[in-house]
């Protein structure tokens, strides 16, 4: 017997659709995936999708909930009830002891819409608590506030994907698709065949930059001042849509004179990037017939994260670009579901459909769907570095979180400055983790909850282009596995509040579907059978008559007067600027071959044997002068901590950069080392800049 079923890749944001077939054998059924063809990957695959199979019949699959009687005791498993009994007791003692909001959730963009929508509610209707925060904290925020700032509304990419082929000139800021999204780069490779040009900002000559016709190899945290400069040049060259500015826009003038100091000779000063260089890219701007200005974590991860990004959003709608055919701004979503995970109520200030929760009429309008007072919803909550900076706390003056559910996030390896997360969750009164492995977050937990995983559930899932898909069941989840819904609506009925939520997936996308309605993300008008049918459906769609909404902007922006906002920004030095303590810029993200924490693919042997450890690229020049080889075990110090890691000698990277990966927990783990410097608006971590030493690993012994 063989089934085959179309459904997605479980990892990035851009969901490839893939063919999964499921056949029986003596050993039990064996899974492997098969090319689709899908409008947005048309058949592609990368090594991660390619090799998704292996996640479903892991030997590592988490198969009973475990549980741990003392703090230093071992993880026994236990049954469900037990286990969900001690989650319901400690939760009510607590908030009764302590107040609702003791208890808090921190949620994942991987999870389904469905996933998403039934967290934000179980914090606000089931806990009754304001701390519920998500990994998109560490990801989407500053591309989303700014995006909200500017044009009244975040979606990653306000077209589909299939403009970017016809883009005269892309201007890529700290993305580098070739290892992110790999299966995007038949777009960037079809718009460079089609005559195109591509700009890449980046500190690294990555295999994306090496595509380009023009690298910016920028000092790390200096985006805003690059920014700022090359709308400096188009002023001076006259390459402005004067006639787009006055219809469409609001603000310019500010935009303009603070944009006057950033003449390109300063702009080296503070970016390295040649004057000429600047000029340069500035021209190849200004005499495009389109222009795409796309940004990634590169200048979003940053303490001045949104105003990097807004610089760059300046120069997009100066161009008279945004909501012109194959032109505009663009950032580059992440996780699987980093869009829809991040439109329905798992962000500490939000309601479902992007609505807000400070503002009456959209608590009036999630109380009436949810069938609550509005006065019972709670206010906005801690951001996630915030929650994660109150785990345990005993100052009575600050918030304290003393009992934590995490769902579908690996904060023990992926948060920043992370042994204070790790002394965080061990003061925990008590740590739950739902998790398909034993992630380092699940194996530090108190009762640890095995979930179903991508191809055993059904759900909606919505990708980089705000097209929303279905992601199907293929197999059935192994015996002692429930879904995250299950888990949601067990501990809700045992709070006495099961009433308000359902484990049935259609019924929690109904649902959503009226609590979004007339929200900014309006789902109302996609129906399951149409996500089905349709290859997906992009939101906003008000009513199932209309036919979704692939290209915004077209004729107005979603703001009080339909015009898109200039916002003013100056350059902020990072945080942490290098020194003659920790002399080089730390910069870290991510490998093709592994995904964010490393919690499924270093479970995938094909995976871990192209990328098997931690490692740092360093510059071969900066290397001799610490006598490191290619190879040699070194330490990176920073001031919240040090790792220990393999050296590899690159010539890719500025001389005064490391990078390291975030892939891997123990000894190697980058956050060991980043700092946590909050932006101050998307409350973004500064993951991509702080100063660090380089020594090698038997340095202290040779003292
Ligand atoms: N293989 C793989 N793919 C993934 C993921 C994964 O973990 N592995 N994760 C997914 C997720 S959640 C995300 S968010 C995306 C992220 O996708 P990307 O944003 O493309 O990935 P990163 O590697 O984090 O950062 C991109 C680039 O920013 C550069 N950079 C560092 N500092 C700076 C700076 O100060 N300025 C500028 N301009 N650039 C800088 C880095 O050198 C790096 O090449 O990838 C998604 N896809
Ligand atoms: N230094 C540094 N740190 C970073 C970054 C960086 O660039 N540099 N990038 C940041 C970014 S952009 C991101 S998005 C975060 C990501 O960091 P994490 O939030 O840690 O992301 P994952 O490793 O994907 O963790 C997801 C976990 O949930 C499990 N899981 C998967 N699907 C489900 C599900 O449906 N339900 C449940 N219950 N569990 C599930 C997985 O097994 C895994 O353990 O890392 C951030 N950390
Ligand atoms: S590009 Fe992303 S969605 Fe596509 S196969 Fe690779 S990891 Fe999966
Ligand atoms: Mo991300």
């Amino acid at each position: 017997m063989e089934s085959r079923t179309e459904t997605h890749c479980p990892y990035c944001a851009f969901q490839c659709g893939m063919t999964l077939v499921r056949e029986e054998t003596a050993d039990g059924p064996r899974l492997t995936v098969h090319s689709r063809d899908f409008p947005t990957n048309r058949g592609g695959l990368c090594r991660k999708g390619w090799t998704a199979a292996d996640l479903l019949t892991s030997p590592e699959r988490l198969t009973t909930p475990l549980m741990r009687d003392r703090k230093d005791g071992p993880l026994r498993p236990v049954l469900w009830d037990a286990a969900l009994d001690r989650i319901a007791g400690t939760i009510r003692a607590t908030q009764e002891a302590h107040g609702p909001a003791a208890v808090g959730v921190f949620g994942g963009g991987g999870m389904t819409n469905e996933k998403s929508y039934a967290l934000g509610k179980f914090a606000r209707v089931g806990l009754g608590t304001p701390n519920i925060d998500y990994n998109g904290r560490f990801c989407m925020a500053s591309a989303a506030a700014a995006g909200i700032k500017a044009f009244g509304l975040d979606r990653g990419l306000p077209f589909p994907l299939e403009d970017i082929e016809k883009a005269d000139v892309i201007l890529l800021v700290g993305g580098n698709p070739a290892e992110s999204l790999p299966v995007m780069m038949q777009y960037f490779e079809e718009q460079k065949r089609r005559g195109g040009r591509l700009i890449v900002v980046d500190p690294r000559l990555t295999p994306t930059a090496a595509l380009a016709s023009l690298h910016l190899q920028i000092t790390p945290g200096t985006d805003g001042a690059l920014g700022n400069g090359l709308l400096n040049v188009l002023i001076q060259q006259g390459h402005l849509d004067l006639d787009y500015i006055a219809r469409r826009t609001t603000g310019f003038d500010e935009v303009r004179r603070t944009v006057a100091a950033y003449w390109p000779d300063r702009v080296e000063r503070i970016t390295g990037i040649p004057a000429t260089r600047i000029t340069e890219a500035a021209r190849m701007l200004g005499t495009a017939k389109s222009v795409m200005i796309l940004t990634a974590r590169g200048p979003e991860q940053q303490s001045s994260g949104v105003d990097n990004t807004l610089s760059f959003i300046n120069l997009a709608l100066a161009l008279g670009q945004v909501g012109k055919p194959h032109g505009g701004f663009g950032t580059l979503t992440g996780q699987g579901n980093g869009q829809g995970g991040r439109e329905h109520g798992q962000k500490a200030d939000q309601l479902p459909g992007y609505r807000k929760l400070d503002n009456p009429e959209h608590r009036a309008h999630a109380a009436a769907i949810w069938g609550v007072e509005e006065s019972s919803l709670p206010m906005p909550g801690l951001s996630a570095c915030e929650l994660l900076a109150a785990l345990g706390r005993a100052d009575p003056e600050l918030p304290s979180i003393r009992v934590l559910l995490v769902m579908a996030s690996n904060i023990a390896v992926s948060a920043p400055d992370v042994s204070r997360v790790q002394r965080g969750l061990r003061a925990l009164d008590l740590l739950v983790v739902s998790d398909i492995f034993l992630s380092e977050t699940a194996a530090m937990a108190d009762i640890v909850l095995p979930i179903s995983q991508w191809a055993e559930e059904e759900g909606t899932m919505t990708n980089m282009e705000g097209r929303v898909q279905l992601r199907r069941r293929a197999t059935c989840q192994p015996d002692g596995v429930r879904t995250d819904l299950q888990v949601i609506k067990a501990i809700a009925d045992r709070l006495g509040r099961g009433a308000y939520f359902s484990d049935d997936p259609r019924a929690v996308f109904e649902e959503l579907r009226r609590a979004s309605a007339g929200g900014v993300a309006d789902y109302a008008g996609i129906t399951w059978e149409r996500v089905a049918t349709e290859d997906g459906v992009f939101w906003p769609c008000p009513d199932t008559g209309h036919a979704g909404t692939p290209r915004l902007f077209a004729e107005s922006f979603p703001t009080p007067n339909g015009k898109a906002r200039f916002n003013p920004v100056n350059h902020r030095a990072s945080a942490e600027e290098p020194d003659q303590f920790y002399p080089l810029y730390l910069t870290t993200g991510r490998v093709l071959s592994q995904y964010q924490s490393g919690a499924q693919t270093r479970r995938v042997a094909a995976l871990t044997d192209a990328e098997p450890g931690a490692f740092v690229e360093i510059h071969p020049g900066m290397a001799r002068n610490h006598g490191i080889r290619n190879g040699d075990r070194v330490r990176l110090v920073t001031r919240r901590g040090d790792a220990t890691l393999t050296a590899r000698l690159v010539t890719t990277i500025r001389m005064d950069t490391v990078f390291v990966p975030f892939h891997w927990g123990g000894e190697g783990c980058a956050n060991l080392l980043t700092n946590p410097a909050l932006d101050p608006v998307s409350r973004i971590p500064e993951f991509k800049v702080c100063a660090v030493r380089v020594e090698r690993a038997d340095a202290t012994l040779r003292h």
